[in-house]
């Protein structure tokens, strides 16, 4: 089944479609397009697809090359973007690279992958060839794909189609060096399929391409970020303790980073984006999914502690306002409060799952007039001096470079009240204080200079 599907790959005249076309599929399909396939993109918004083939792109944001690669693709007529599934019964590869978001009890909805099978599967062709890059709890290739893919075709996975899981490791702000530069796991249904999703990928990624089955590439991708949520968690926990016992965290971090093995992460204002939050709870998920069929139930506890610390951090931000507030007598909910930073991480207009987000209803629930500044957000950015006038706090939530060298001068001369609240350790506590800010910052005890770092 795969003899010329892998000469097509070899000679590029494999018809490719590409099913999303949100920051992980439209880069997908110019990267394809850019190493000479002919690409059908596929999005349920009008309005992405009218972009998209006028070459413009869809994402705001800052992503080096994207605007230019587009582009160059759109006028090569070597990608197309529709709405209409039909144009894929042409199309040897398919891509899905949808949402697969977790809902308000972390259990994740997949009714967009299964909408999406289900409106694939009466026009795939013959001998396909399908990959899901989304991020799919583990087991869920099995459970739910493959055969909402077969009952929808009519046809048998392995015999007249095959099925591959590769989860991207995209970032925003990187979308395009990340897909060529870092490694991906092709979990092929049998071990042929993953050797062509190899074939396939070795067009244009520069780095290891590593086969498995679906549900090692499911494990591996919900694990490592299921890691990156814990390390985060183990920093603002140290972090709050130092704030407790009298520490610096940043010192202490520094100092445990020496130590081999140690790579202690940030502390923060707390843990956004569309990757982190999410997908450990994809891979807890899968647990409780399926623990009723195993001799030894298992309940994963570090996971779930890890997500309510991080997701604890914008509370804890405000808490380190209201103290600060308390020490110049005011309240919050007389209080007018300046948010810095809006997106979910530096130098990027992404808001997904933005701590601010959480921070700024907190704040509105409790009374307090809020006012929010983020330069990648037209409707947000401005001067934030200007914005900072009559305010009784500032509350530093993003490590965005245009913060990087506030002028604290400047800012105590227009705000009402000087309390200023560093979340991502942006301001030297020797400064704050000798500028004569109330001044509270993560990790840190109130009044502490600083540990010599
Ligand atoms: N954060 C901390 N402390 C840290 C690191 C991050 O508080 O030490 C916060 C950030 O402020 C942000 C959130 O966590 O709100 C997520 O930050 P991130 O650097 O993990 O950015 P993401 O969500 O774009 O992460 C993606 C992930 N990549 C994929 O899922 C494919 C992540 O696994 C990568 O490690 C990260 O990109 C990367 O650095 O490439």
């Amino acid at each position: 089944m795969h003899d010329n599907l892998s000469e097509k790959i070899e000679d590029r005249t494999a018809q490719i479609g590409v099913i999303g076309l949100g920051y992980v599929g439209l880069p997908v399909a110019c990267m394809f397009a850019d190493v000479g396939f002919s690409v059908t993109g596929i999005d349920i918004k009008p309005e992405v697809v009218e972009k998209i083939n006028a070459g413009r792109n869809p994402i705001e944001g800052i992503e080096p090359g994207l605007d230019e690669l587009l582009s160059s693709v759109i006028q090569a007529g070597r990608l197309t973007a529709v709405t209409d599934y039909h144009m894929l019964t042409m199309a040897d590869i398919v891509i899905i690279a949808v949402e697969t978001p977790v809902d308000d009890h972390y259990v994740p909805g997949f009714t967009a992958l299964i909408s999406v099978c289900r409106t694939l599967g009466p026009v795939m062709k013959t001998g396909a060839l399908v990959i899901v890059e989304s991020t799919l709890s583990p087991g869920a290739m099995d459970r739910i794909v493959r055969p909402e893919l077969e009952a929808a075709s009519a046809m048998v996975c392995d015999q007249d189609f095959s099925l591959g899981v590769c989860p991207e490791r995209v970032m925003p702000g990187r979308l395009l060096k990340n897909l060529k530069t870092m490694s991906r796991v092709c979990g092929g249904s049998t071990p042929e399929t993953a050797q062509l999703m190899v074939e396939l990928y070795r067009t244009f990624v520069q780095a290891d391409l590593d086969t498995a089955d679906p549900l090692t590439a499911e494990l591996v991708k919900t694990a490592e970020n299921s890691y990156r949520d814990v390390q985060i968690a183990f920093a603002n926990e140290v972090a709050m303790i130092c704030e407790i016992v009298g520490g610096d965290v940043w010192r202490v971090r520094e100092l445990v980073n020496k130590s081999p093995e140690r790579a202690m992460h940030l502390p923060g204002a707390g843990v956004g984006g569309h990757c982190i939050p999410k997908d450990p709870w994809l891979l807890v998920h899968s647990v409780r999914n399926l623990s009723s069929n195993v001799e030894v139930i298992i309940e994963p506890r570090l996971i779930p502690a890890a997500r309510a610390v991080n997701d604890h951090m914008p509370q804890h931000m405000l808490d380190l306002l209201e103290a600060a507030l308390a020490d110049t007598g005011k309240e919050l909910k007389s209080a007018c409060v300046l948010v810095l930073g809006f997106s979910y991480l530096e130098d990027s207009d992404d808001i997904r799952n933005s701590p601010s987000a959480a921070l700024v209803h907190a704040l509105e629930i409790d009374g307090a007039e809020v006012r929010v500044h983020d330069p990648y957000i037209p409707n947000l950015s401005g001067d934030l001096y200007e914005m900072s006038r009559g305010c009784d706090a500032l509350v530093l939530m993003v490590r965005h470079r245009q913060y990087h060298d506030l002028n604290l001068k400047t800012l105590k001369s227009v705000l009402r009240t000087p309390v200023l609240i560093d979340g991502r350790n942006l301001i030297s506590p020797e400064d704050a204080y000798r500028e004569g800010f109330v001044f509270r910052s993560v990790g840190r005890a109130p009044g502490s200079q600083g540990g010599n770092s």
